[in-house]
This record gives structure tokens, sequence and C-alpha cells, in this order.
């Protein structure tokens, strides 16, 4: 697989010429980019069709849904309608939450992430205990995508041996949260940097020791 498809930035900017000059420093390297509540709700929802128009790559919303499955539609529709070609949605609201969206995105043609389990430290106590029933769920509903952490190495690898060889991983956590890139690449399909990338003085030098740093 290209690097191109191996690295999707988090565009967790709140301002929408910084986020474009990140993009612009790095577009060579990347072609998905991840936009979530910093940048829309401070630019807007219309940050997901200025970042597609100017860069012609692909963008997954980083909503994290969750809610009720009426709510949920409204959500997933609004943002595909946006422009999102994807949409992370939370696993753990159960299956006709998660269904709400799937319907939402195959009317749309576009895809979901399910979100199995988390990076960070408070995720151990709630979230972990069910990540492996989540994933189980994703697989029974025919779902392709999911996300699962770089941070827990052997949470990410027993999320693997659920959702099978298959289906397509992406792992955040990469850099400033702890994660390594090429250890998880042996789990995960794609790796998620956001601030090790953008808080860079130099974002294409950091994406370039990022690849660097991959051994395949
Ligand atoms: P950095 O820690 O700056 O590289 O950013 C990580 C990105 O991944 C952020 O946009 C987070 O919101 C997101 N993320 C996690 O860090 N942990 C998760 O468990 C899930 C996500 C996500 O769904 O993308």
């Amino acid at each position: 697989m290209e690097v191109k498809n191996q690295i999707i930035l988090a565009l967790d900017l709140q301002n929408i010429e910084e986020a474009i000059r990140v993009v612009n420093g790095v577009k060579e390297y990347i072609d998905t980019i991840k936009i979530g509540y910093p940048l829309v709700l401070a630019e807007g929802l219309e940050s997901i069709s200025i970042v597609k128009e100017e860069f012609d790559c692909r963008v997954i919303a980083d909503f994290k849904v969750a809610d009720i499955p009426p709510t949920n539609s409204k959500i997933a529709d609004l943002t595909f309608k946006a422009g999102a070609d994807a949409l992370i949605v939370h696993g753990f609201v159960g299956e006709d939450s998660v269904k709400a969206c799937l319907d939402s995105a195959e009317k749309f043609n576009k895809e979901i992430f399910l979100l199995t389990e988390m990076s960070h430290p408070g995720a151990s106590r709630f979230i972990q205990n069910v990540a492996e029933n989540i994933a189980s769920m994703g697989v029974d509903m025919g779902l392709k995508n999911y996300v699962a952490p770089s941070t827990k190495l052997d949470r990410l690898k027993k999320i693997r041996s659920v959702v099978g060889k298959d289906s397509f991983i992406i792992s955040p956590g990469v850099g400033v949260q702890g994660g390594d890139p090429s250890q998880t690449l042996k789990f995960a399909d794609a790796i998620i940097i956001g601030r090790s990338i953008y808080s860079s003085d130099n974002p294409k030098k950091a994406v370039n020791s990022i690849i660097n740093s991959i051994k395949f």
C-alpha cells in the first residue's frame, strides 16, 4: 500500500486559513483528512467542502456520533450533504443508532467508521470493557471500517482479530499520545496523526520524518 493512503491528517485547527496552510505543506503525502469539531465549530460545516475543493482529498468527518437513531440520522444526513466522504460513529450507543448512520451513508453513497475503543488513558475504565463487543456488533452489521487505538497495541491487535484481516482499521494516538507508526501499522491500515504534524514548525518535515520512521 502507498504511504499516501496510510497517513490521515487530523486537522484539529480552529482557523481555516491556518488549516489550508498546513495541508498545503503536506498534500503530496496525504490524500485523506479528518475534520472534527474544532475546525467545524470554529469555521462552520463548510470547512469540509472548502478543504475538499482546495485539495481534492477524501474527508472523514469525526463527529463521533452517539445519539438516538432519529438524531443520528439528521447528523449523518447533514454531514454527508456537506460533502464528507465518511463519518466516525460511536459504537457504544448500540446497533439501532449505528444503523441510522449506516442508512444515511448508503443513501448518499458514503461510508461510516465504527469507533470501537479510544486512545486516551480514561478510556480503559468504560469503553475498553465493551470494545470487542462493539467490534463484533460491527462485524454482524457488515461494516468494514473501524477506529481503534494505537496507544494500546494489545487492544488494537485484539480488535483486528475480531474484525478480521479484510476490514479497514484507522488508528489514532500516533505521536503526541505515544503511539508508534510502525508498530501501529502492523495491525492497522492507516494511522491518524494531528498535533505531531500541524503543531510542527515544519509540517512537511514532520510528515517526512514519520514516513522515514515507518519500517515496511
Ligand atoms: P493527535 O493526538 O493530535 O495526533 O490527534 C488525534 C486525533 O484522533 C484527534 O482528532 C482525536 O480526536 C482523534 N481520536 C483520538 O485521538 N483517539 C480516539 O480514540 C479516537 C479518535 C478519533 O476518532 O479520530
